[in-house]
């Protein structure tokens, strides 16, 4: 049998198995995975490398106006950064203007993705503005595959829902099919404590972290909780940072309601200590939720482990420190942390940073699979053509090379942010080739595949 490329002889990781195999691909897809007779095909030797399906990142902001501010990846930088870190599929956020249809914001992000993703790319959308006259453009999205919206309890003015906008998004997902994304924390609390540090002086970066406690955070996911549970829909929480939110996740799961939580690598590795560095180095940090002091981090891993958290993304919100290209930074905030655009670079390094937690045995390999590639494909109507191995699935692969080190710098790193939060630090393996439908996009350090192969993917609602 013929087929355009087998992988041979590698170390096949599904979120379920790991198996030495050959993987046989045709026409950007997978077509067999097992001992393939590979005599009439072109081969690749994957002898000693891990295979794995292509990352999913769920939660990434490309080419994102916020703040004062631009990110400073759009789509041809934010994917180039996602397929060199092995993440085949980014899920990024159209985000709605007030007063805006949503065809209208999802028409926006489709001419900023269009013709300049090296990944496959869908839209969750950021809704800031929702009568009851709009729910049925709610509808609209899902038949679109933009399956999944996002509001916020967080930034009053900007894109803070209120209690009765977030139940009556969540019930028109009762009938439409769609997920509510949620940004959890009590923008109007923050607020009130933002407006006195400020007031007492207290300018510098550190205090953005020090107005939004974790229990801003728990409180909004336990609303939001309820108000899931009142309108009888499951909900998803994003970047959840404090382990006291998660302990409100647990308690719904435990009581048999469908709550689901992601969490980001800058909350399982960074800390608020990372905010007291010297000068302004501390706004490199700054991102909401913030980071949590140390020891928080262990309920999160935790929580990976004990499937109370079922996702890793990275709410990937590039902004460079300095201004350039016509793009102010997070030098904004210089002498007031409230002005500092909120975000940081993630989506190059969230697969090897996981990894490394493989390799320290903190996950199973298979578990690592799961919370990166499949269990974000099946939340998200991606399944079964994203997130496995497996005939029939989109060929998106990636090649591990377990016997490497990666150190991650800014140096290096594809993303046009001017610093890497994780500067210096070294991970275990590294990507060797990453594959995209087929076409083997990356191959160590260059990139072999065409920079625009990306392509719009369309969700499926909940089943
Ligand atoms: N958090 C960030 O840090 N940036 C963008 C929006 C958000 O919710
Ligand atoms: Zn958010
Ligand atoms: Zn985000």
């Amino acid at each position: 049998m013929s087929y355009d490329l087998v992988i041979k002889n590698a170390e096949v990781v599904t979120a379920s198995d790991s198996f030495k195999a050959d993987i046989a691909i045709e026409k950007g897809k997978i077509a067999a995975v097992g001992k393939i007779d590979a005599r009439d095909s072109k081969t690749i030797d994957a002898k000693g490398l891990i295979a794995i399906p292509g990352g999913i990142d769920v939660h990434t902001h490309f080419d994102m106006p916020f703040m004062g501010a631009t990110t400073a990846d759009d789509f041809r930088t934010g994917s180039a950064a996602a397929i060199f870190g092995g993440t085949t599929t980014v899920v990024d956020f159209a985000i709605q203007k007030r007063g805006e249809a949503l065809k209208k914001a999802l028409d926006t992000w489709h001419e900023k993705a269009h013709g300049k993703s090296a990944v496959d790319y869908a839209f969750h959308m950021i809704v800031v503005d929702l009568p009851e006259s709009r729910t049925k453009e709610m509808d609209a999205m899902v038949k679109e595959g933009v399956s999944s919206f996002k509001l916020f309890m967080a930034y009053p003015g900007i894109f803070m829902s209120d209690d009765a906008t977030i139940y009556r998004a969540l019930t028109r997902t009762k009938e439409n099919g769609g997920m509510i994304c949620m940004h959890a924390e009590n923008g109007g609390v923050i607020d009130v404590m933002v407006q006195k540090a400020l007031a007492e002086g207290k300018i510098e970066p550190k205090y953005h972290a020090l107005t939004r406690p974790m229990s801003a955070e728990a409180e909004a996911t336990r609303r939001a909780i309820a108000l899931a549970d009142m309108a009888g829909v499951p909900i998803y929480f994003v970047h959840l940072s404090a382990g006291d939110a998660l302990d409100e996740v647990r308690r719904a799961r435990e009581r048999g309601q469908q709550v689901f939580a992601e969490t980001c690598p800058q909350y399982l590795y960074l800390s608020y200590e990372d905010y007291e560095r010297p000068g302004f180095e501390g706004a490199k940090f700054v991102m909401s939720p913030p980071l949590r002091p140390k020891g928080n981090e262990e309920r999160l891993w935790k929580g990976l482990l004990r499937n109370d958290l079922q996702v890793v993304s990275t709410d990937h919100c590039s902004f460079c420190m300095k201004a350039g290209e016509g793009k102010p930074g997070k030098e904004l905030g210089k002498k007031d942390f409230s002005k500092i655009p909120n975000g940081a670079p993630g989506v190059e390094t969230r697969m090897l940073l996981l990894w490394d937690a493989v390799q320290n045995g903190r996950l199973t390999a298979n578990r690592f699979v799961e919370l990166t590639s499949t269990s974000p494909a099946k939340l998200f109507g991606l399944y079964p053509r994203k997130g496995h191995l497996s005939p029939g699935a989109d060929a998106d692969i990636v090649l591990i090379d377990p016997k490497k080190k990666t150190t991650i710098s800014a140096k290096k790193h594809h993303s046009a942010a001017d610093y890497n939060p994780y500067e210096g630090k070294t991970v275990a393996g590294a990507i060797h080739s990453v594959f995209l439908r087929g076409e083997r996009m990356v191959q160590g350090d260059a990139m072999t595949g065409s920079a625009t192969r990306g392509a719009f993917l369309r969700r499926a609602p909940r089943s």
